[in-house]
């Protein structure tokens, strides 16, 4: 559900990306634009060019090494404790967010902003913008991890099988527990932090989906 126009300005985009990433990144990034295009059609449509260039972007400061991620916070006024330098892979999110801010403004909106701010972590309460960008970069086809395979899976087969909105929402939902539960695991296997939004994400759809079940 996009336009000609729209269309055109994700073409280009998709050129300007390659100032920032190229290599298997890129391709994971133009994996994350088909796979969130297939999840827009059935959870969002109205966000598809919203989505598409949040998962365009997500990623455009992920090489940077920590050091220069740091920089990046500095200059651009993002907060950070000691604590947070322990886990590395989360400052990507936010140092593209604060890029996007300043040279993609055209695509700077409140639903990009915060789906690329949250599309490591996810947070209590997710958007649904937030949640198809978070479950697109897990699942997206290039991905070969073991629980990439699986996740994808899991979310695809619940589609096949979903009748109705309601239970669609309800794949979407188990998909996203199932993702955090991989997450989380493979987090303390390697003996690393867990971010404090990584486990409100988890708790907020667990919870909700206990509470429903009361209903
Ligand atoms: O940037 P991508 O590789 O496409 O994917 P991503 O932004 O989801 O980053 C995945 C990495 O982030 C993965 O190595 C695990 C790490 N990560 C995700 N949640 C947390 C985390 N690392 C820490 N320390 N704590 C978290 O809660
Ligand atoms: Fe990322
Ligand atoms: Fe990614």
């Amino acid at each position: 559900m996009i336009t000609e126009a729209q269309e055109k300005q994700l073409a280009k985009l998709r050129e300007s990306i390659k100032d920032y990433i190229g290599g298997k990144r890129l391709s994971h990034t133009y994996g994350v634009e088909r796979e969130i295009t297939k999840l827009a059609e059935l959870y969002a449509p109205e966000l598809e060019f919203e989505l598409r260039a949040a998962a365009l972007l997500h990623d455009i400061t992920k090489p940077l090494p920590l050091d220069e991620q740091l920089e990046l916070c500095d200059k651009y006024g993002i907060q950070y404790t000691s604590g947070d330098r322990l886990m590395p892979k989360t400052f990507h999110a936010q140092t593209a967010c604060e890029v996007i801010r300043r040279k993609f403004p055209e695509f700077f909106t409140e639903t990009v902003y915060s789906a690329v701010l949250y599309h490591t972590t996810g947070q209590a309460d997710m958007s649904i913008a937030e949640k198809l960008l978070y479950l697109a970069d897990y699942i997206e086809d290039t991905r070969t991890f073991d629980d990439c395979v699986k996740l994808r899976k899991f979310f695809w087969d619940g589609i096949s099988a979903a009748h109705g909105e309601d239970e669609r929402n309800n794949v979407l939902r188990d998909t996203l527990i199932l993702s955090f539960d991989m997450t989380i695991r493979g987090l303390i296997d390697d003996g690393t932090p867990i971010h404090r939004d990584t486990v409100e994400a988890r708790n907020f759809l667990i919870e909700e989906k206990e509470f429903e079940k009361q209903q």
